[in-house]
C-alpha cells in the first residue's frame, strides 16, 4: 500500500494530504498509522459503498479528490468521520453527482492514478469539515508528506486489527 502511495503521490505531483485506501485485501493499511486528534484533518473523506473502501480530500464545498483506483460509478462520501463505524454527530455523508477518473489512468501501472468526485449537493464546512489547499508545484524528493485515512496500521496484520477503524496519520518521505 504504502508504494502505491508513493506512486500516487508522485502522479499526483506530491500533494500531501491524500489519503490511499485501495480497495484490494491486503492493500488496505496505513502502516506505522497512529491515531488522530479526532476531526483534526478535517478535509479527510471516507468513501462508502455500504462499507469503507477508500479515502479522499475535500477540496471544495462540493469536489472531493481521491484516487482512479478506487472508482465506482455511484460512491456515497462521508465527512466529518472520525470512528466509521459509530455515528459521532459530526458526519455528512453525500451521495456523488459525478465520478470522473483521470482520462489518462492506467489500472497496470497506476500510472495518473487521480479521480475527482464531485457532490450532490455541497458539503456544509465546519470546524469538522473543511477543505484543504492544493499545492502549486510539485515537492521534490525527501519532502516530508502527511498521509491519512482508515486502514490497518500493521503491514502483515489481518483487515482492520487495532485502530484502523478510527482515522489515523502518518507522515512519509516522497521517493522520487
Ligand atoms: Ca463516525
Amino acid at each position: 500500500a504504502i508504494l502505491r502511495l508513493m506512486l500516487f503521490l508522485n502522479h499526483f505531483c506530491c500533494n500531501v494530504f491524500i489519503l490511499v485506501a485501495a480497495p484490494f485485501e491486503d492493500d488496505d493499511k496505513i502502516v506505522g498509522g497512529y491515531e488522530c486528534r479526532k476531526n483534526s484533518l478535517p478535509y479527510q473523506v471516507s468513501l462508502n459503498a455500504g462499507y469503507h473502501f477508500c479515502g479522499g480530500s475535500l477540496i471544495s464545498s462540493q469536489w472531493v479528490v481521491s484516487a482512479a483506483h478506487c472508482y465506482k460509478s455511484r460512491i456515497q462520501v462521508r465527512l466529518g468521520e472520525h470512528n466509521i463505524d459509530t455515528n459521532e454527530g459530526t458526519e455528512q455523508m453525500i451521495d456523488s453527482a459525478k465520478v470522473i477518473r483521470h482520462q489518462s489512468y492506467n489500472g497496470n501501472n497506476l500510472n495518473n492514478d487521480i479521480m475527482l468526485i464531485k457532490l450532490s449537493r455541497p458539503a456544509t464546512l465546519n470546524s469538522y469539515v473543511n477543505t484543504v489547499s492544493l499545492p502549486g508545484s510539485c515537492a521534490s524528493t525527501g519532502t516530508q508528506c502527511l498521509i491519512s485515512g482508515w486502514g490497518n496500521t500493521l503491514s502483515n496484520g489481518g483487515k482492520y486489527i487495532g485502530q484502523g477503524r478510527l482515522m489515523q496519520k502518518k507522515i512519509i518521505s516522497v521517493i522520487k
